[in-house]
């Protein structure tokens, strides 16, 4: 491999890429990692089934039931991710002691204590999601947009003490916390009212807001969606309303997950137009196929796409990466795996791109060399690379990490 590796290295000096900066540069950018893929986005406080327009579809053995076997099954699936991970919660995560149950509306730092050991074990740090789904008192599909106050009242609320829980995590973990904030809310037929929601969700998020928060520790986001199941003709958080409102809002910044588009608009083209307005943004990973399905992510074109994107805007900075897919189908341990890795290996293929050179050619008008550069890289050998990086990080190759996975399913997934 080592061999490989070197003849890797030459043909990639050659355009002026110095692998070894690369295999350095991936290993200290951070990939947060949604806890909810192991667990088909159940969470703890609850034990409704999902709601919020999403679906985890399948219904492979093995599902984590309790802290315990999620934390379990985190740590199998952290041990096969090269590089730094941060954890990725949501409050339905909350941990109670014995018989113990609390609103979201009052939940508080210490549910989240174990999880905050948790991360300080593995020295990584969390991000945090409120839960505006999945509950009792989203009411006709609505939480921040409801024109029932005492329902709106008790979502305000929730994202107030949310904004206190993610202070705690980002002060015990000593590492920066994002905040995101998404809500399902909409209509499945045409509205009568399309701005009141929005008015509504407006007023909710700058009541959340003015919950005194240090804005060094956290880093509040807003996701924009253009439907939900059941939510198809209209839903509040549109891209439109969330651009503006990170836009007129201190402090806040936009999340694009690429499966809320159209399917012919791209969120690699989206994040260039962003950063020359925001110092930061922030992305959710996913893959939709036909719609927003929360398919595992893979090493496909667009994979491929926003990853080139953030790394020739020099973004690794000021784009937050994350995770968010959910498949029930297949070993869910290696689900994580597969995504986290598919990520991972688009990032260095971005990092293996001589793109001064590709500007240079795009702007003296050569787009016919512009082209037979990008198709050449395509078969460059970027897996010669990846191997090494595995092995300098510690984690088993491609060809080996599912026997570890299959073996930890015989003893452990499949007995659940
Ligand atoms: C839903 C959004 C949202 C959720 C998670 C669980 O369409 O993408 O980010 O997937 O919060
Ligand atoms: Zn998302």
């Amino acid at each position: 491999m080592n061999t490989r590796y070197e003849d890797a290295k030459i043909m990639y000096g050659q355009l002026g890429i110095d692998t070894d900066k690369v295999i350095e540069t991936l290993k200290n950018a951070s990939v947060s990692v949604h806890c909810w893929q192991g667990d088909d986005v159940k969470g703890f406080d609850q034990d409704g089934p999902l709601t919020g327009g999403i679906q985890t579809t399948g219904s492979y053995p093995g599902r984590a039931r309790t802290p315990e076997e999620l934390m379990s099954d985190l740590d199998m699936a952290m041990s096969m991710m090269p590089g730094t991970k941060k954890l990725n919660l949501h409050a339905s995560y909350a941990i109670f002691e014995d018989g113990e149950t609390v609103g979201r509306d009052k939940l508080e730092p210490k549910h989240f204590e174990k999880w905050v050991k948790f991360a300080k074990d593995r020295n990584i740090g969390i991000d945090f999601n409120p839960t505006f789904f999945s509950h009792d008192m989203v009411k006709d599909g609505l939480t921040l947009t409801s024109p029932d106050e005492n329902v709106r009242r008790f979502w305000i609320e929730h994202g107030k003490a949310c904004l206190r829980i993610s202070e705690y995590l980002a002060r015990e973990t000593g590492k920066l916390c994002v905040m995101n904030i998404w809500i399902p809310d909409g209509y499945k037929d045409i509205p009568g009212d399309r701005l009141g929601p929005r008015m509504r969700y407006k007023d909710s998020l700058e009541q959340i807001l003015s919950q005194e928060y240090d804005k060094n520790l956290v880093k509040v986001c807003v996701e924009s969606k253009v439907f939900g199941i059941g939510y198809e003709s209209y839903t509040a958080g549109s891209a439109e309303f969330t651009l503006s409102f990170a836009a007129t809002h201190e402090g806040v910044i936009p999340l694009m997950d690429n499966g809320h588009y159209h399917p012919t608009e791209y969120v690699s083209d989206k994040i260039s137009s962003l950063l020359c307005f925001y110092d930061e943004i922030a992305l959710h990973i996913t893959r939709p196929v036909r719609w927003d399905s929360d398919h595992v992510v893979l090493l496909d074109d667009e994979t491929k796409e926003l990853a080139k994107e953030i790394i020739r805007c020099d973004g690794l900075n000021r784009i937050h990466m994350a995770l968010d897919y959910f498949d029930a189908s297949i070993n869910r341990v290696a689900a994580w795996i597969i995504g986290y890795r598919s990520l991972e290996k688009a990032l260095m293929a971005a990092m293996l791109i001589p793109h001064d050179l590709e500007k240079k050619l795009q702007e003296e008008g050569r787009m016919t060399e512009l082209m037979i550069l990008q198709e050449q890289l395509k078969t460059y050998p970027l897996g010669d690379v990846w191997d090494k990086y595995c092995s300098e990080c510690g984690v088993d190759g491609d060809l080996s990490w599912y026997d570890k996975i299959k073996e930890y399913e015989d003893k452990v997934l499949s007995k659940r």
